[in-house]
């Protein structure tokens, strides 16, 4: 009888510590529930414990919303609901999955009118669409800075759902760049690039990857100011007309993505960095199509090969040096965004360092 009572004492034992280890420890769905239960700043904390890059002192870190367990209370907490009638949209700029994009007024009480971009969602969407398009507007909502595109509130009581953001008056980099061709100095160009870096800087130090850097989700505004855009992680893939399916099942743009994660979805900050240098071949040829007309499968192929993007004509030798070492195949090698800033500003402070062009180099060697 004593036996029974002990063996069945161990076994509640195992039982409890079985129990306590799964949901704690190891079940990520007992993660989640927690994690829902959490305050924002425990979010935070938290995504750093579990193998986020750590945050700068004084950084506020990303917090992600789907560790919402609800998440209305993740646009409430990162993002203003705007009162519609401060709305006025204009006109039609273009189309996204979840919507029209449209351009036009925000009132802002005691302040004049700005000009704002507004996305809407279009009636007939169902609870995922819903949560996904605001997935944006939660993220957005968390930063603060001027190369990264400024989240003015949202509206979710009333319908349309809207996202409204800073207007953004030359529209993407890529087609931006590809209407003006051969018209910047090259100061201008690294110029824009700077500001693209510290963007980039910016979400690196607070923890938050970007996934889909190219020169189509950068917006440019009137005094050429260009700013980060197009949050939303997966979705984004989801949304992106470059992204393709790997043989591993993502959705992934190929050409603008590192190895490492087309291969094993190693996504970082040295991943966006990879991105970074081929916005960087965008922004110098003016936005050509990265590798051309080449397939995803043969862009993959040569780069395994040590293939690298030849620099665009008229680039300065010091930018197409930096291009090649974002695009290191060991991701550690690559530089960081903090050190792309510096370097670019002093390119700035000493424009002669741009005279040198590549093809001049190619030319004395013949
Ligand atoms: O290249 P575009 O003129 O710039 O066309 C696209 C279109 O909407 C669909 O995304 C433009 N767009 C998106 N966000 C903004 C913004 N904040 N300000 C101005 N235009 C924008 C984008």
């Amino acid at each position: 009888m004593d036996k029974v009572n002990s063996f069945s004492c161990s076994m509640w034992f195992f039982i409890t510590v079985f129990l306590v280890t799964e949901c704690v420890i190891v079940s990520p769905r007992c993660q989640w529930y927690i994690k829902s239960k959490m305050s924002s700043e425990e979010k935070r904390r938290t995504n750093y414990q579990s193998g986020h890059a750590l945050p700068f002192p004084g950084v506020k870190a990303y917090v992600d919303p789907d560790t919402y367990e609800d998440p209305t209370q993740a646009v409430h907490e990162f993002a203003k609901e705007i009162d519609p009638t401060r709305i006025r949209i204009e006109r039609v700029i273009g189309a996204g999955e979840f919507g029209e994009v449209c351009s036009g007024r925000l009132r802002i009480p005691g302040k004049r009118e700005i000009a704002v971009a507004i996305k809407t969602l279009k009636g007939g969407y169902v609870e995922r669409q819903r949560r996904d398009f605001l997935r944006e507007a939660s993220i957005m909502g968390q930063f603060d800075h001027p190369n990264i595109i400024r989240l003015e509130g949202v509206v979710t009581k009333s319908r349309p759902v809207m996202i409204v953001v800073e207007y953004m008056e030359n529209g993407s980099l890529d087609s931006f760049l590809r209407t003006h061709d051969g018209q910047f100095t090259g100061i201008q160009l690294v110029g824009m690039l700077r500001g693209i870096a510290s963007g980039m800087k910016y979400l690196s130090d607070m923890g938050y990857v970007h996934r889909d850097l190219a020169a189509r989700n950068i917006l440019v505004n009137s005094n050429l100011v260009c700013k980060v855009s197009d949050f939303g992680l997966s979705r984004v893939l989801e949304d992106d007309p470059e992204a393709a399916y790997t043989t591993t099942g993502g959705k992934i743009p190929i050409r603008w993505t590192a190895p490492e994660a087309i291969s094993y979805r190693k996504f970082s900050s040295a991943s966006d960095a990879w991105s970074y240098g081929i916005v960087m071949w965008e922004v110098m040829s003016y936005g050509e199509r990265p590798y051309w007309e080449m397939s995803n499968q043969d862009v993959i192929l040569s780069i395994e090969e040590g293939y690298r993007l030849p620099a665009p004509m008229g680039c300065p030798v010091v930018l197409h040096q930096l291009m090649l070492h974002c695009w290191q195949k060991e991701r550690s090698q690559r530089p960081k965004f903090t050190d792309v800033v510096s370097f670019l500003d002093k390119l700035i402070r000493n424009p002669s360092s741009l005279l040198a062009l590549v093809e001049d180099i190619q030319g004395e060697s013949f």
